[in-house]
């Protein structure tokens, strides 16, 4: 028996424990899996169909994109300058603007014209050693939207080279036509667009927004009891703008992950490390809303929460379209470390979608989606401010890029 493809002379980073880096490392790949990884020195005798030196690069598991709103219409560049002429994101949503006017667009939008729109968007995160993203809904808000914005997503997964784990967040925001009437909108998230988006397997899990300017705690709960009938893992937009107990109420439902969380209490903490539901901090909403309340670093990891770093890609409150920016700014405004970053969009991030078992690792049995780096050590892919270090990325076993 021989390997498929045999990489050699690497560092690797393979996030079993810390970076639990391997200075002169051997990777085989058999089929999609990692069927063996270590010290050169004690690689089996074992063929190979393909030997590759990686020139002393570093490797790692390829980058976990856990949280975005990739699909959508339009932008909202015009409601970036309003907000530095002084209105804030919540007076913009409370006068119609918001994600109610990216709701307009995506609706006016064919799937055409979504797909293409979120392909460029991609394309730009995948340079960066992107091998898994998450994509949510939540900018259709009826049945035939909700619906047509996940179609697009799962086509991304099936054409992009790229795994794509779906969201339906349809309880994201209340749609005009519902305007006063929150829990008659929750009516048809549970009864109608939940149900039509697992008949068609769609949704790989479901999300809502609990906020003062989205839904209350006891309208998420309806959602996600309804989550949990469907068999469907659930996630939460949790405290971003203001405590809703929402941390708490994700950890009561064993979400996967409770998202933003900047302003939950160390009592919904302590749940979520009990729950073991992961915490998924988003620089990038905190940046480019300049807001000042950070997330509970201490209570995090005092109460052992696993964190992941994602973009929140999305045209509202996180235009974002750079992972390892985003690792940057989760040390330099979140001050995680390097190696905290690294693990939050590998290791943390593949359990935020509840993947911990088969991605995020370089281990022998999870999948071969590696990204190869032109550095000298981990810590510059949180370094630099802007730049690529990207020299490759095998994803599912197969080369998807290589520059050397
Ligand atoms: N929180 C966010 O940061 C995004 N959605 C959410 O629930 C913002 C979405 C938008 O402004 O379009
Ligand atoms: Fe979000």
């Amino acid at each position: 028996m021989s390997w498929d493809l045999l990489l050699t002379d690497c560092r690797a980073a393979t996030m079993a424990e810390g970076y639990g880096a391997v200075e002169d490392a051997a990777v085989a790949i058999e089929g999609d899996r990692i069927a063996w990884i270590g010290n050169r020195g004690d690689l089996p005798q074992q063929s190979a169909k393909e030997t590759v030196s990686l020139g002393g690069r570093w490797i790692t598991p390829g980058l976990i994109d856990c949280h975005t709103h990739l699909v959508f219409g339009g932008e909202r560049a015009g409601e970036f300058e309003q907000r530095l002429k002084g209105a804030t994101y919540e007076e913009i949503a409370k006068a119609g603007g918001g994600i109610v006017s990216t709701v307009r667009a995506t609706r006016a939008a064919s799937e055409a014209e979504l797909l293409a729109s979120a392909k460029q968007r991609l394309a730009t995160l995948m340079a960066e050693g992107l091998t898994t993203i998450e994509i949510k809904s939540g900018y259709g808000l009826d049945v035939p939207n909700e619906r047509k914005t996940l179609r697009v997503a799962r086509a991304l997964g099936r054409e992009g080279g790229v795994t794509v784990k779906t969201t339906c967040l349809a309880a994201h925001a209340l749609p005009p036509e519902f305007a006063g009437k929150a829990d008659d909108y929750i009516d048809l998230v549970c009864n109608e667009i939940l149900p039509a988006v697992a008949a068609d397997n769609l949704a790989d899990a479901v999300d809502a927004f609990s906020e003062r300017i989205a839904f209350t705690a006891d309208q998420t709960a309806r959602v996600f009891d309804k989550a949990k009938s469907l068999g469907l893992p659930v996630k939460l937009h949790a405290d971003q703008l203001s405590d809703m107990g929402g941390a708490a109420l994700a950890a009561r439902y064993n979400a996967l992950s409770a998202d933003h969380i900047e302003f939950s209490a160390e009592a919904g903490i302590a749940a979520m490390g009990k729950a073991g539901t992961v915490a998924v901090l988003l620089p990038g909403a905190f940046f480019f809303l300049r807001e000042k309340q950070l997330p509970p670093m201490e209570p995090l990891r005092r109460h052992n929460v696993r964190i992941a770093i994602s973009t929140d890609c999305n045209p509202g409150s996180s235009p974002a379209l750079s992972l390892l920016l985003m690792m940057n700014m989760g040390c330099t405004l979140f001050r995680m470390t390097p190696e905290e970053t690294l693990a939050g969009v590998t290791k943390h991030a593949a359990a935020a979608l509840g993947m911990g078992d088969t991605h995020g690792q370089l281990r022998a049995g999870y999948a071969a989606d590696l990204a190869i780096w032109d550095i000298d050590r981990p810590a510059e892919l949180s370094y630099w401010l802007g730049g690529n270090p990207s020299a490759g990325v095998v994803q599912a076993g197969r080369w998807r890029s290589r520059t050397f």
